[in-house]
């Protein structure tokens, strides 16, 4: 084909293109190949957030605006690759939130689903569906879907501090589907009406009411106590097999279903033993870790891209889909993560390499 036939064509495409773009309408063949990749190709790149950094600006955070105010006193934890977006991987949202003494967030609900990871300060507590519960440093704690929700700090034990915790949600997930509704309750706190311990009583014990009515897609269960997931990792850490890429690495679980106990995000706990100098990892799911305990090393690669994120205690890291991940702790440590892994397993997409 001579040259000028070549300019030929590709001036009549273009002016095809735009006589198209009147009707609203685009060829695929310009935007095949970024619409169906070879592999996972989202914009999101590994980062930590180090505790060290991030404390101080959460607590200046305290003295610019109430949790009244701002409904959600939250700093945001972006992906370097996603700023503007409030997004820490594609599909999910992350964000550290401060609650100082005596303030109350108040009470609202939405079809988003959150989960807290509870990282410094003890004795605040959440409210969901009339349920107080009072927040320790490594609690699992879930707001499901469509909960009225609000948050407080009363302190415990005549002590009140600060309170942080992270929030996960799956609002790109919600958004996706055009599926988002909130609304506000009108009150600062929700009504109490039940007692605390209440669903841990009914559905924590291996045991569930006989008259259970529970119809929810998410665990009954509200928070899930550090202290009781540190000990099941301890004592498998003493008396099973650690495993070569994950150390001992296990899930929270609704015990009505043995399914993951959000159903839109997964969650899990890990210990690595010190010395631990793990294999790498690659999954479809991108991952959020807290670090709860230990000091520790996480490799992140693809290609010839890597990351070496060194993390401390209350440090928080990313891991992007489809990178793979090492992990080395220097001391015994302990790792909160979640991801949307339960999306992808109901969807058939969930894909993971043990190299
Ligand atoms: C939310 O409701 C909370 O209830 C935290 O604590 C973070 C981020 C976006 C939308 C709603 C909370 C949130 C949120």
């Amino acid at each position: 084909m001579a040259i000028n036939e070549q300019t030929s064509h590709k001036d009549q495409r273009a002016d095809f293109y735009k006589r198209i773009d009147g009707e609203n309408m685009t060829p695929l063949w310009e935007v095949l190949h970024a619409l169906v990749p070879q592999e996972p190709s989202a914009a999101c790149d590994p980062a930590i957030w180090h505790w060290k950094d991030v404390k101080p600006y959460l607590l200046e955070s305290g003295t610019l605006i109430t949790a009244e105010e701002a409904v959600r006193r939250v700093l945001i934890l972006e992906n370097p690759a996603m700023r503007g977006e409030s997004l820490i991987t594609p599909s999910l949202y992350a964000g550290l939130q401060l609650i100082l003494p005596d303030e109350v967030a108040p009470s609202h609900r939405h079809t988003q689903s959150a989960l807290r990871f509870i990282v410094d300060g003890r004795g605040a507590y959440t409210a969901v569906d009339g349920e107080r519960t009072t927040m320790f440093p490594g609690d699992f704690i879930i707001t499901p879907s469509w909960t009225w929700h609000d948050h407080g700090n009363d302190g415990i034990d005549g002590a009140v501090e600060p309170v942080v915790w992270l929030d996960g949600l799956d609002i790109p997930i919600i958004r996706m589907f055009g599926a988002a509704f909130a609304e506000n309750l009108g009150e600062r706190s929700q009504p109490v009406l039940r007692n605390q311990g209440d669903s841990d009583a009914r559905y924590a014990h291996n045991m569930q009411p006989v008259t259970n009515q529970h119809a929810s897609k998410t665990s009954p269960i509200f928070n899930y106590p550090y202290e009781r997931s540190r000990e099941a990792l301890a004592h498998l850490a003493r008396h099973s097999e650690v495993n070569a890429w994950q150390g001992v690495k296990m899930r929270y679980t609704n015990p009505l279903t043995g399914g993951w106990a959000m159903p839109t995000i997964g969650t899990c706990l890990q210990l690595l033993p010190a010395h631990f100098d793990g294999k790498p990892h690659r999954s479809t799911d991108g991952a959020v870790y807290s670090v709860a305990e230990g000091h520790g090393r996480a490799r992140i690669r693809r290609g010839e891209r890597e990351a070496v994120l060194e993390f401390g205690p209350k440090d928080h890291f990313v891991v992007p889909p489809w990178w793979s991940l090492s992990l080395e702790a220097e001391t015994e440590t302990v790792l909160f993560s979640f991801s949307d892994r339960p999306v992808q397993e109901a969807l058939g997409l969930m894909r993971e390499e043990f190299l």
